[in-house]
């Protein structure tokens, strides 16, 4: 196979397979990683080795062979760099040229190893002591006239412990403002299922998935951001399982699939097909279609039941486990067909087919991810979703539930610790009872909250514990206003990233360990904890000699500005943090589900925490599994767009290519989707292209349509001709970001509706750029 061309091409081969071998060993050679460093890769994923930092997707008892994965590779590779960025390296550039670079740029960087703090004289970034680093934020919390005035970010890469102890330092600080990336990933799903099934976590394990004959998949791209998904889906297609894909766009990645871990497939160019179906609703269709579902299956089971047939709904299920269901099937039959059929964008015949599918199968897992969550309306979408499971009593028995698949490996742990800014009232009192202080009982801020916040001058301080909040975060230009409004912001990172050149008035870069590197304190090397998209919490070894002696590791540095800013209250920081065994005690004492944590985790492959609604135990406020009823909004923003602009109006949905991990770009192709050597491209529907007189490959400016007087617009972007149903636009995370309103968010739970922005498009005055993919350059 050899390189394409930059440009847009077919891409006929299976998912992973030899393309994905020959891409990591492209990955290792540009990251120049040291051959010592490349046998770690075998320690991925291993009982005694490091969690992978790719994804929360989780291993057979965590004890499996090496689990190949490319996209794991390039996470780890990116990581174990050879690359490294110095106080010279900041020395040779002023912040303003480093500005000038795009993402992909500033990422091949390296790793940073030195603490840095701004000077704005020279607008240059310089070397700092640790202590001082330390006490310059303390100084700013303690001048804060209310610790509102503050808030923290945590990225999902963060281990228990760290978080652990964030949450414990800031709430004994004061304040409950805790946005995290989670905010913008599977907040619905953490807010949604509480409601129906009383716990927001998956109700499945891996051994489910070889129990299931029906899997749902709304809404991801496991070929890309999954890998390890494939495999197993890969052993659902071949026992005969039928898989759907519900999604707009047809992924390669769920077509055909080689296993690289099958010698057998990679020598005889043979490949698995994955999903059978592909149902393709229009951007955001997806709570008409599941309403479709759910009426359908009401529609079957008055056939059944007239016909005296076995009934379709599990009646023993609705009337011995659930609530509300005569208001929710009365909700059913009220609506109309012509009217789901309209916003799902499916037909009607199809609904029915998919429904015959769904009331087929005996033990049926529906999986989502960022297709349901990034919407207006995501909670009701994961409600909707639960309803439906509800319906036939596919939860709480084996081969069946409900399976969110979390993005950042451990996200789901750094929730669980209490990186929550609605934390519950019986978390905040064990902190009491345990601790002695009273922590905060108000709300406090999410990410979207924050930005505001900052922007007003009701947050002053920023502090983020990895991750790259002005690149993730939406409505790009007035992040970028609110974090230059900040006093101070401070980020603890590997890697170079845009939230380090716009900051507030006086910066600090914390370098840390990655979750590959070896992490030793007083001479004794320390594991760290994670929990899995499954709810399982296992421990990580990292591996790998760090970066640089002067490294220090997350926790170290939590401790470390908490024991600076508040001495020994009312733990001795310094002391829990030299024996992370101590953290995981201190853990046990408060977060329920974590007794005997140290004994527990050692066991290997850990512990599977304890899902009630696994056992049909039900935590809702009725104590029942609840069903939930929501009306199918025709007044939203995007309907508003639309009688305004009619079908010029397009709904624009961002993602992930393939060479990236959220901001931090590779490389600039995606290779499933045919895309080489660029990312300033918008996938098209053909018809909808000519409708607006556009030649192929034209390039647009595109323009979100909202309420407020603020221009959002990007610039000179190619369109490409895509398999896409009619209305409907795609394009790549984060370059689109400066097109998503700050108030767009989803309602109950604030995520902002980063996958259906109503924009318009135009023909672009902007030349090609010389180098293609820096077409996305924030201004
Ligand atoms: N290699 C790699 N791995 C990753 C990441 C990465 O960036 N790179 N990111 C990690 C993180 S934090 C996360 S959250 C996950 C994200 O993993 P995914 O959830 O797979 O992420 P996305 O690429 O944002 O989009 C998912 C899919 O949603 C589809 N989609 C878009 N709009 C809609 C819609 O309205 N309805 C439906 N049904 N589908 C829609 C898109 O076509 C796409 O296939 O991956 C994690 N793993
Ligand atoms: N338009 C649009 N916006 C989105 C999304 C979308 O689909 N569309 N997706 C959203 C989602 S699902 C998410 S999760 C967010 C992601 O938001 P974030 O989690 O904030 O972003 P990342 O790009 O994952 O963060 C990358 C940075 O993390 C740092 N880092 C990496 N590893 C470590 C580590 O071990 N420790 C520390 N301290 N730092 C580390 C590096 O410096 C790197 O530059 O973006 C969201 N934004
Ligand atoms: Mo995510």
């Amino acid at each position: 196979m050899s390189r394409p061309e930059p440009g847009i091409h077919s891409y006929e081969h299976p998912a992973a397979g030899w393309g994905a071998l020959k891409q990591v060993a492209v990955t290792l050679y540009k990251e120049r990683v040291e051959p010592p460093k490349l046998k770690m890769l075998l320690a991925q994923n291993q009982p005694e080795g490091f969690d992978c930092p790719g994804c929360a997707w989780p291993d057979r008892n965590h004890a499996s062979t090496f689990q190949f994965c490319e996209n794991g590779v390039k996470a780890v590779a990116a990581e174990a760099t050879s690359r490294r960025i110095d106080a010279a390296f900041f020395a040779r550039h002023t912040v303003r040229e480093l500005l000038l670079q795009s993402d992909h740029e500033l990422e091949q960087h390296g790793r940073l190893v030195e603490p840095m703090v701004y000077d704005p004289a020279s607008d240059r970034y310089l070397p700092i002591a640790w202590e001082e680093a330390f006490a310059l934020v303390a100084a700013e919390l303690r001048a804060l006239p209310d610790p509102d005035q503050a808030s923290f970010y945590t990225s999902g890469r963060t281990s228990n412990e760290a978080a652990y102890l964030l949450q414990l330092f800031v709430r004994a600080y004061g304040t409950n403002n805790f946005p995290d990336c989670s905010n913008m990933c599977h907040e619905a799903t953490s807010r949604g299922l509480p409601g129906t099934v009383g716990v927001g976590k998956a109700t499945v394990t891996l051994d489910d998935f070889a129990l299931a004959d029906t899997l749902l998949l709304f809404g991801q791209n496991p070929g890309t951001n999954h890998p390890r998904m494939l495999g197993e889906l890969r052993e659902c297609a071949r026992r005969g399982a039928t898989i759907v894909s519900i999604n707009p766009l047809r992924e390669r990645g769920l077509e055909r699939f080689t296993d690289p871990q099958s010698p057998l497939e990679m020598l005889s160019g043979g490949s698995t097909a994955i999903s059978s179906v592909f149902v393709q609703p229009r951007v955001g269709g997806d709570f008409a279609l599941l309403k479709g579902l759910a009426k359908r299956v009401l529609e079957l089971d008055d056939t059944s039941a007239a016909a005296g047939r076995p009934r379709v709904l599990d009646v023993d299920f609705i009337a011995g486990h659930c609530s509300g269901f005569e208001a929710f099937a009365a909700d059913l039959r009220m609506q109309s067909w012509a009217q789901l059929v309209e916003e799902s964008g499916v037909g009607l015949e199809q609904i029915h087919a998919l429904a015959d599918i769904y009331c087929r199968g005996q033990r049926v897992i529906a999986t989502w991810g960022m297709g349901l969550t990034q919407h207006q309306h995501a909670v009701a979408n994961v409600q909707m979703l639960s309803n439906l499971l509800m319906m036939r009593g596919q939860i709480g028995k084996p081969g069946a539930g409900l399976c969110p698949v979390r993005g950042h490996s451990n996200v789901q742990g750094d929730r669980t610790m209490g990186i929550e800014e609605r934390p519950s009232a019986s978390f905040l009192d064990r902190l009491c009872e345990v601790y002695g202080f009273e922590p905060p009982r108000h709300h406090g801020l999410d990410v979207v909250a924050t930005i505001d916040a900052m922007l007003h001058g009701r947050v002053r301080v920023f502090f983020g514990l990895g991750g790259n909040f002005v690149m993730a975060a939406p409505d790009t230009a007035r992040t970028m206003q609110a974090l230059r409004h900040c006093e101070l912001t401070v980020q603890v990172s590997t890697k170079l990233n845009r939230s380090h050149l716009v900051h507030g008035r006086r910066a600090l870069i914390l370098p840390t360990l990655g979750r590959t590197e070896r992490d030793l304190q007083h001479g004794v090397e320390q594991g760290v904890t994670v929990e899995d998209s499954m709810c399982q919490v296992h421990l990580s070894y990292g591996r790998n000699r760090p970066a640089s002696p002067h490294l220090r590791s997350e926790v170290a540095i939590v401790a470390g500005l908490a024991q600076a800013t508040l001495g020994t209250r009312p733990v001795d920081w310094h002391w829990l943090a030299q024996d992370y065994a101590r953290i995981r005690d201190e853990i046990a004492k408060v977060v329920e589900g974590f007794e005997d944590f140290n004994q527990r985790v050692a066991t290997p492959g850990g512990f599977h925490l304890r899902i009630a609604s696994r056992q049909r135990q039900w935590l809702t406020a009725s104590g029942k599994a609840q069903f939930v009823v929501h009306a199918l909004g025709t007044d939203t923003p995007l309907h508003r767009a639309r009688r305004r602009h009619g079908e010029r109006l397009l709904v624009l949905t961002t993602l992930r290519a393939h060479d990236q991990y959220n901001t931090t770009v590779y490389a600039l192709d995606d290779r499933y989707r045919g895309v080489f050597g660029r990312r300033d491209v918008v996938f098209i529907h053909r018809a909808d292209r000519e409708m607006l007189g556009l030649p192929e490959h034209a390039r647009v400016d595109l323009a979100t349509v909202w309420d407020d007087a603020v221009e959002r617009r990007v610039l000179g972007f190619t369109l490409v001709d895509y398999d896409i149903p009619r209305g409907c636009i795609a394009a790549y995370y984060p370059e689109t970001n400066p097109l998503v309103p700050l108030d767009s968010a989803a309602a109950d739970c604030g995520t902002p509706a980063s996958k259906s922005v109503p924009v318009l498009l135009s023909a672009s005055a902007r030349e090609p750029l010389a180098v293609p993919g820096h077409a996305s350059r924030p201004a």
